[in-house]
């Protein structure tokens, strides 16, 4: 164990070796950073108050890193930081895989899993702190990569208006209808698939995986898949003919995924030699089928908690599995990564997802306020992860989501939708789903221009930014739910219980996908 006082701390930033190493902090701070473990998780400076467990628990692998969940001291994932009454933070930083930040009274600790590790220390101003630890992060882990200061590809992406309800037809006439827009890339997203494993062409693509590629190619765009290769369905082929290639705990049972399309999941194990020869297969296929922008999902699962294998540390793991997927995919093919582990994917990826997903919503009050699960999908819960995590934009391309200008199936305001496209502008990843044919002409227009501008954007305060010549403030959006107390409390308790029965998702699956068919059956 390492122990540092703060005035060991050194103004601009020191390097420490250690597997333990805890700072004595002079005085209580007054706000905790904490920094959730993937894309989806929470990312929030918050007061020092434990925050409530999210629910339900079933969603615990899908959101968070669970070996941490009922901590009740603010954590994160290999950083955290404190902040001062004058305004100052001091953080730790964590510049290697697996390790984690706690704060526990007087003092900020960091511990890696396994072996010493090297650990970033600075004091000072938030904004420079940040911009040097994202600088030391390049040093140990993108020692090769170029600084991003281009804008990422232009996306339309096919989940956030059709969902899993895609086929052939309609994106035959999808694409001819987005023709004159400015977008670098199609994107097609889940719903082409036979099974979550089984990644062949379904029934509702008859020309084939091919021809959708080149019909994209033929239209001047590149043409993006998504897929979730490290996760399995129980039904599906793969997860019942390969059982052996999936990740168990020491007692043998199956480590769970999560839940999702109604279905159990399961994690490949990455270090099993057939499921990387898999893997890699897989890769070389969807490149040979002609897309070249890959938006691989769920890779969390890639990290979870189990015997693997090969004896390593999960996250090594993890990021020697990134490794191999980005070797197989090619250097030429766009690579972003979503649902991952942030600090493993750096230097392997070309884009990495920084929030929950958005939705149509503001806000579910279900799910976010009775719930307290900042990571289900929704406006809000998105912007607020994606603010705090703006920092690794000197490392990568940063993809906030997706932005929305149509108002035909959508529940947000003007104010609202301008957080998101504001999000856009601040992370230079530009992308959307809207449908032409939702569209008026004027949203079109708004969505056209949005393609093209190139706005100056300037951080000037945690939550506050100029962009040309506006000015934005997001304060309002990063406040977390509060603890519900008396009869509000059971009734949350209760959900978080229904929550957890698999027959109870299922029915809410079954309520989605009714209100999807009605949707779609008006296009
Ligand atoms: C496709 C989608 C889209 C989206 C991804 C990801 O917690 N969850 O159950 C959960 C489900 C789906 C999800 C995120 C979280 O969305 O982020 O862009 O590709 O998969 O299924």
């Amino acid at each position: 164990m390492t122990t540092l006082k703060i005035s060991d701390v050194q103004t601009k930033f020191q390097i420490i070796k250690a597997k333990d190493l805890r700072i004595e902090l002079p005085s209580t701070p007054v706000k905790y950073y904490r920094h959730g473990w993937q894309s989806w998780s929470l990312a929030a400076w918050t007061d020092l108050t434990p925050l409530p467990v999210q629910r339900p628990a079933i969603f615990h692998p899908l959101h968070v890193n669970q070996d941490f969940v009922f901590d009740t001291n603010p954590n994160g994932s290999w950083l955290g930081a404190v902040e001062f009454e004058d305004g100052n933070i001091l953080l730790l930083g964590a510049l290697a895989t697996d390790a984690h930040v706690f704060l526990v009274e007087d003092q900020l600790s960091g511990q890696y899993d396994a072996d010493d590790g090297e650990w970033f220390i600075a004091f000072g101003q938030e904004n420079v702190v940040f911009a040097e630890y994202a600088g030391q992060l390049r040093n140990h882990l993108a020692p090769h990569s170029k600084i991003k200061k281009d804008a990422a590809p232009r996306v339309w992406c096919s989940w956030y208006s059709l969902y899993t309800t895609i086929d052939e037809i309609i994106l035959d006439k999808i694409f001819k209808d987005l023709a004159d827009l400015p977008f670098d890339v199609l994107q097609i997203d889940d719903g082409w698939q036979i099974n979550i494993g089984d990644w062949e062409v379904n029934k509702k693509f008859p020309s084939g995986m091919n021809a959708l590629a080149n019909k994209i190619k033929s239209t001047g765009h590149r043409a993006g898949l998504w897929l979730a290769p490290l996760i399995a369905t129980r039904s599906s082929r793969l997860f019942r003919e390969h059982a052996d290639w999936f990740l168990r705990d020491e007692r043998g049972r199956f480590v769970s995924a999560g839940f999702n399309w109604s279905e159990q999941l399961y994690a490949l194990d990455t270090t099993h030699p057939d499921a990387i020869s898999w893997l890699v297969a897989l890769m070389k296929q969807v490149r040979a089928w002609g897309f070249d922008y890959l938006k691989l999902d769920f890779l969390y699962a890639g990290a979870l908690r189990g015997k693997r294998y090969k004896d390593m540390p999960r996250e090594a793991a993890y990021r020697e599995c990134l490794r191999l997927m980005r070797e197989a995919m090619g250097e030429d093919a766009f690579f972003l990564t979503c649902g991952t582990l942030i600090l493993p994917a750096i230097g392997l990826c070309d884009a990495i997802r920084i929030g929950p997903d958005v939705s149509h919503d503001w806000e579910s009050y279900r799910n976010s306020q009775l719930l307290y699960n900042p990571s289900t999908p929704g406006a809000k819960n998105s912007i607020r992860t994606v603010l705090h995590r703006l920092w690794l934009g000197r490392l990568l391309h940063i993809d906030p989501d997706i932005a929305y200008f149509e108002s035909k199936e959508n529940s947000l305001t003007v104010e609202q939708k301008t957080y998101l496209r504001d999000m856009a502008y601040i992370c230079n990843f530009k992308a959307t789903s809207d449908l032409p044919q939702w569209m008026t002409r004027n949203e079109l227009d708004e969505l056209r221009s949005f393609l093209n501008a190139t706005p100056r954007v300037k951080q000037t305060g945690r939550y506050t930014f100029q962009i040309d010549d506006r000015t934005v403030d997001f304060t309002s959006v990063v406040s977390l739910p509060n603890t519900k107390t008396g009869l509000l409390g059971l009734w949350a308790a209760f959900l978080g219980w229904l929550g957890d029965r698999q027959f109870v998702l299922r029915f809410f699956t079954l309520l989605d996908n009714r209100a999807l068919k009605k949707r779609r059956a008006s296009l």
